[in-house]
């Protein structure tokens, strides 16, 4: 056991919070779970650790997403509980809604108005940072923690230590694991560590999951992945680095933008760079920015300044211009950052 006092940059999530919400939980028949578009490991795992978890609860739930689940995730749900949202059916004869990594309402796109359209109460969980504007009427934001997937945890372990066990343990690791760049990212924090070996302790096997989550490359994406690494660009002493994925790019190796999503991880890994960046072609020809860094360069700045968000290390801005506008802006600010 580490009795060491963790300091928190931000006051935690205080028992009250959950409290409210197990409160609110008590008074809710119906409840339907949500999460961001392009549901990632958190997400996903998030979601389904809070599916089960209502479920022995006996509450009538359903998981139902903007998006459909990524493949790399789809070993996760093995009883195909998620669902994808195609009309308000549920959502109308819902007590309440759980949006899980979600900070901004409008991640979660055309749910939100139809909860708001019809008065269903919504709650997040979430780590990323607060937006004021908003259609929550509880939000329980921890920015100091590594994942949704964290904060489920701390929530389930708080009422209901006994229903960890190894399938829900999955989830859980899953959530943290992919959020934390399998616990080597800035997040990665003495409270995610205690949590994996917790999980770890009821069964979910560390190698095993690894395999699923990162070992699962084509060869077309491995061969795609040696064009990008060919037509690296840097500046800046190499201390940014960039690349682009185009529409062309990805029809040559009949690969989806999701399927170049870990690219970034190994560029990264480049000695002495601060800052990576993966411009990508979007199918409706919006450029989505991938903004990776490391050193302590936070780059949600960069990100918010072009309407953009994420977190200090790991950030994203989509803009509607054309690629050759897109770059020289977003590397410039880039520069202007790392002569701070
Ligand atoms: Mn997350």
């Amino acid at each position: 056991m580490c009795n060491i006092k963790i300091e928190r940059k931000e006051k935690m999530i205080s028992d009250s919070n959950w409290n409210e919400l197990k409160e609110r939980l008590k008074f809710a028949r119906r409840i339907m779970i949500t999460t961001h578009i392009h549901p990632d490991g958190d997400a996903i795992g998030s979601e389904l650790a809070m599916y089960y978890y209502l479920q022995y609860l006996e509450k009538d739930v359903e998981i139902l997403n903007i998006s459909s689940t990524p493949d790399i995730y789809k070993f996760l749900d093995k009883e195909n509980v998620i669902n994808i949202y195609s009309d308000d059916d549920f959502l109308k004869e819902s007590d309440l809604i759980i949006a899980l990594d979600v900070s901004k309402y409008e991640r979660i796109e055309k749910i939100a108005k139809d909860a708001k359209k019809n008065n269903i109460k919504l709650i997040t969980i979430d780590h990323h940072p607060k937006h004021t504007e908003n259609l929550f009427i509880q939000e329980i934001i921890d920015t100091s923690a590594s994942s949704a997937g964290y904060l489920v945890y701390q929530f389930i372990k708080k009422f209901n230590p006994e229903f960890i066990d190894k399938k829900i343990g999955l989830f859980l690791y899953c959530a943290v694991a992919t959020d934390t760049g399998y616990f080597h990212y800035n997040n990665a924090n003495p409270e995610s560590y205690q949590m994996a070996c917790d999980l770890v302790n009821v069964g979910v096997k560390p190698t095993e999951v690894y395999e699923k989550l990162y070992e699962q490359n084509s060869i077309n994406q491995m061969k795609m992945l040696g064009h990008v690494l060919q037509n690296l660009h840097t500046k800046y002493d190499n201390k940014l680095i960039w690349t682009v994925i185009t529409q062309e790019l990805l029809k040559k190796y009949n690969l989806s933008i999701e399927e170049s999503e870990n690219f970034s991880d190994i560029i990264r890994s480049i000695k002495n760079v601060k800052v990576c960046v993966i411009f990508k072609e979007t199918k409706n020809g919006i450029i989505s920015v991938n903004l990776r860094s490391k050193d302590n360069v936070k780059v949600n700045g960069i990100a918010h300044r072009f309407g953009g968000g994420g977190h200090p290390y790991a950030s994203g801005i989509k803009l509607a211009k054309p690629i050759e506008k897109v770059i020289p802006l977003v590397v410039e600010a880039v520069g202007e950052l790392l002569k701070k």
